[in-house]
């Protein structure tokens, strides 16, 4: 057996009780062959010794303290910054349990394929042991997760994303159940990285890399493939969704959750601020979560909301005062930034950021860049990489709602869907009910960003913004989300935005950001049956006279682009839908085509 050295712990002596948890370690050491084992209690005297190791190590670069007090840069390998979903597996016994939308091996197989790159991948390195909990440690709703990792940068991240520390420990007690989350950034070989989730092992083995959801193990991993699995059998859900409150003038709080893909607004809509108009009439936004929201069924039978990350994990590329002055508000201090332009002064800089570019600094790639640079074609050279990030806590978020710390949640009224389309999708509409509301996110598509490896801008089918976060059978998905209707005494409304739409110039139509507050606004309105709506073949949009356009100058012709339905488009989409929909085979719930017959025969 291999032998693992005491615990390099400077805090009060921690008691690993649980047995499960400290023979999967060892187990798990003698594959990896660390030269330590370093069990994290989540103190910040432990937070200021890692950051000095880190920094030591070269993975931190510290930054310049008057300007980012208490915060870090750090580059990731330049082949690795982003979510590689074509390396990401569904690893249940049956195939048709991960469904045709996941990538799927045997879990003999997969474990077989991950085993060699995990063996002896930490030699010379620490393997820190992360237990967490993903959702407030007192509430009954939390699950707990242990990760392992090789990565002092991971490391630190998680201690911003999730609830680590010993209060996770305690919680998981001598008998509880855990989420294993094996994570080895070993020699970051793209050739030998795998993402893998053993859902029925309620496992995680994650090789190969050392960024963002692929190895931040309790977010995308845990929080929702996993948590998805759990959620249906156990009848919740988790969701690729923000959670946001709207305070009206008279002190009323109004929870929304927002599902969009990735990089396409959560973050932005989740902390907006409302232009001034709206401020002085004493609307305010209070933001519960940016990324997952955990969805259940409440005791009087309404649909209750928690976040259960602690942090965000945000897009930086075009973040600046103008379109998200919460976000540079929450990255003030305590933050790490990844992938973007570190300065001489140890500052950091991306495109998109209010000021001029610094005269010279050191691009994501590593490599020394000044503004105009150009590669060999022609095309600009970046600074920052455009799914360059920050970490930070939510909780330094001006706009932190204090009901984060609700343990059942909020009570949701209205959920949104939205995509990023140049041209198909309005800027709004309603759904006609439930069912047609679940048929609308399930039809969903979104132009690829960069959050993900792959082509930039090819449209693709995203239900509900989970195709890359569901962690079983698509088919099985839309049903449960059809069930846990059937169990909301009043459900909420379901409505579908698009922020991205653009003219024939390839300009943004609507100007987004802050302004969104008036969609939001519109959508209140219906939820209180003050305003009409009207009635086309897609669902219901608003009358440019109920929308609170103050100020915008917006034109008769400029709505109309925004709302404008083009059948053709619509019937294309729906072609490629019925492809899409044709995987699922017999598993899919007939409502789902049913409402699909219905719009087509409404486009005709
Ligand atoms: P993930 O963290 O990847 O899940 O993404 P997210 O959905 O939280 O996306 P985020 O809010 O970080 O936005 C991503 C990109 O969309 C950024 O470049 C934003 O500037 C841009 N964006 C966000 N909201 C709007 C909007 O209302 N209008 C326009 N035009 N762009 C927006
Ligand atoms: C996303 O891609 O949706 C993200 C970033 O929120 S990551 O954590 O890398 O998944
Ligand atoms: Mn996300």
């Amino acid at each position: 057996m291999y032998f693992i050295s005491s615990f390099d712990y400077t805090g009060d002596e921690m008691k690993i009780t649980n047995k499960k948890l400290k023979n999967w370690v060892q187990k798990m050491a003698t594959l990896c062959q660390p030269d330590r084992l370093v069990w994290l209690n989540g103190s910040n005297q432990e937070k200021r010794r890692l950051e000095t190791e880190a920094v030591k190590s070269g993975e931190l670069v510290k930054l310049n303290e008057k300007k980012w007090p208490g915060s870090f840069y750090h580059r990731s390998h330049f082949l690795d910054v982003a979510r590689t979903e074509s390396l990401t597996f569904i690893c249940t016994k049956s195939q048709e349990e991960a469904g045709p939308t996941n990538n799927w091996m045997a879990p003999s197989q997969a474990y077989a394929k991950a085993r060699p790159y995990f063996q002896g991948a930490m030699k010379k390195r620490a393997m820190y042991v992360l237990p967490f909990s993903m959702g407030l440690v007192n509430s009954p709703f939390a699950k707990i997760g242990v990760q392992l990792t090789d990565s002092l940068y991971v490391a630190l991240n998680m201690r911003i994303m999730t609830h680590l520390g010993e209060a996770a420990l305690k919680k998981l007690g001598p008998e509880g159940d855990f989420t294993k989350c094996l994570h080895s950034k070993a020699n970051l070989d793209e050739k030998k990285r795998l993402i893998l989730h053993f859902p029925e092992d309620n496992t995680i083995w994650s090789v190969g890399s050392g960024y963002g959801g692929n190895a931040l193990l309790g977010k995308k991993c845990m929080a929702l493939r996993i948590a998805s699995f759990m959620g249906e059998k156990e009848g919740w859900m988790a969701e690729h969704m923000l959670i946001v409150g709207i305070e009206d003038p008279k002190g009323r709080i109004t929870y929304l959750a927002a599902a969009f893909p990735s990089a396409c607004g959560k973050t932005n809509l989740a902390m907006l601020i409302p232009p001034e108009i709206f401020r002085k009439k004493g609307y305010k936004i209070w933001t519960v979560g940016d990324d997952i929201a955990w969805l259940r069924i409440g005791k009087d039978g309404s649909l209750y909301a928690q976040n259960p990350e602690t942090g965000i994990f945000g897009v930086v590329p075009g973040t600046n005062n103008k379109t998200n002055p919460h976000a540079v508000a929450t990255m003030r201090k305590n933050t790490i930034f990844t992938n973007v332009l570190l300065t001489k002064d140890r500052s950091v800089w991306w495109e998109g950021v209010k000021g001029p570019a610094p005269q010279e600094g050191i691009s994501w790639k590593g490599e020394p860049w000044r503004p105009g640079l150009t590669d060999e074609k022609g095309i600009p050279i970046l600074g920052a990489h455009p799914n360059s990030r920050f970490t930070a806590p939510l909780i330094q978020c001006p706009s932190f709602s204090k009901h984060y710390f609700d343990t059942k949640g909020v009570p949701i009224s209205a959920l949104i869907f939205g995509a990023r389309h140049a041209s198909l999708s309005p800027l709004v509409y309603e759904a006609r009910d439930w069912e047609h509301g679940v048929y609308v996110g399930a039809s969903m598509s979104s132009e690829r960003t960069a959050a993900q490896v792959g082509k930039l801008g090819e449209v693709r089918r995203d239900p509900m913004a989970m195709l890359p976060f569901c962690g079983y059978n698509m088919a099985a998905y839309f049903q449960h989300w059809l069930d846990i209707g059937k169990g909301l005494k009043k459900p909420p409304r379901i409505f579908h935005v698009n922020w991205f739409r653009k003219d024939p110039q390839g300009r943004f139509l609507w100007p987004g950001f802050g302004e969104n507050i008036r969609v939001l606004l519109w959508m209140l309105d219906r939820l209180n049956n003050r305003v009409p709506a009207k009635e086309i073949p897609i669902g219901l949009i608003p009358n440019k006279t109920d929308m609170n356009l103050t100020g915008l100058n917006m034109s008769d012709e400029q709505w109309d682009a925004l709302f404008q339905l083009n059948r053709e488009e619509w019937l294309k989409d729906l072609n490629n839908q019925k492809e899409f929909f044709a995987t699922f085979g017999r598993g899919l719930p007939e409502e789902i085509l049913g409402q699909q017959e219905k719009l087509l025969q409404k486009l005709k």
